[in-house]
């Protein structure tokens, strides 16, 4: 992921937007063993705060840039308002990595004027994850799904596209 340096001519095929909210585009299973995908995310569209199901993430930003904010886990169901304890920014071409073990985050394109592009692979694949209420603490589990899978828009039904 490192040594790969972006351009668009290879990418472009999956990198379908959505008006209001990020997308998740599938660009292959990796025989099920991890799932690489690419996001796209318009001006000012964040994820919720999200687990990533013991997977490993990594992540590289391949057009714009991005924001993280790193959050520990909720300690106990008692309401309370989660407060960063980390922000950083990912820049083109930068690579993130993330996992439980490091604790939970958003992802942000903090950016009114540009889009964002950013490449995942998470192994191993997971399709459901936990998302979280930044003023209660409060989880809940989400199904993640694909806006498109290898170029090809998601038929809407059974798999539409939701995210965490
Ligand atoms: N984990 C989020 C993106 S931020 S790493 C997702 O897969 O939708
Ligand atoms: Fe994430």
């Amino acid at each position: 992921m490192n040594m790969y340096k972006s351009n668009p001519k290879d990418w472009k095929k999956f990198a379908k937007f959505d008006p209001h909210r990020y997308t998740r585009n599938l660009v292959d299973e990796g025989n099920g063993k991890f799932n690489l995908m690419i996001l796209c995310w318009n001006t000012a569209q964040a994820s919720s705060i999200h687990d990533h199901a013991n997977s490993h993430c990594f992540l590289k930003v391949i057009e714009g840039h991005l924001n993280e904010e790193l959050f520990d886990w909720p300690e106990n169901e008692e309401i309370h308002l989660m407060e960063p304890i980390k922000k950083s920014r990912l820049d083109l071409n930068e690579v993130g990595y993330m996992s439980d073990e490091l604790g939970i985050h958003r992802i942000e394109n903090p950016s009114h004027t540009d889009n964002a592009v950013s490449l995942h692979l998470y192994c191993p694949p997971f399709d459901e994850c936990q998302t979280f209420d930044q003023f209660t603490g409060h989880k809940r589990s989400a199904e993640v799904t694909f806006w498109s899978k290898f170029g090809k828009r998601t038929p809407f039904g059974k798999e539409q596209s939701k995210k965490k």
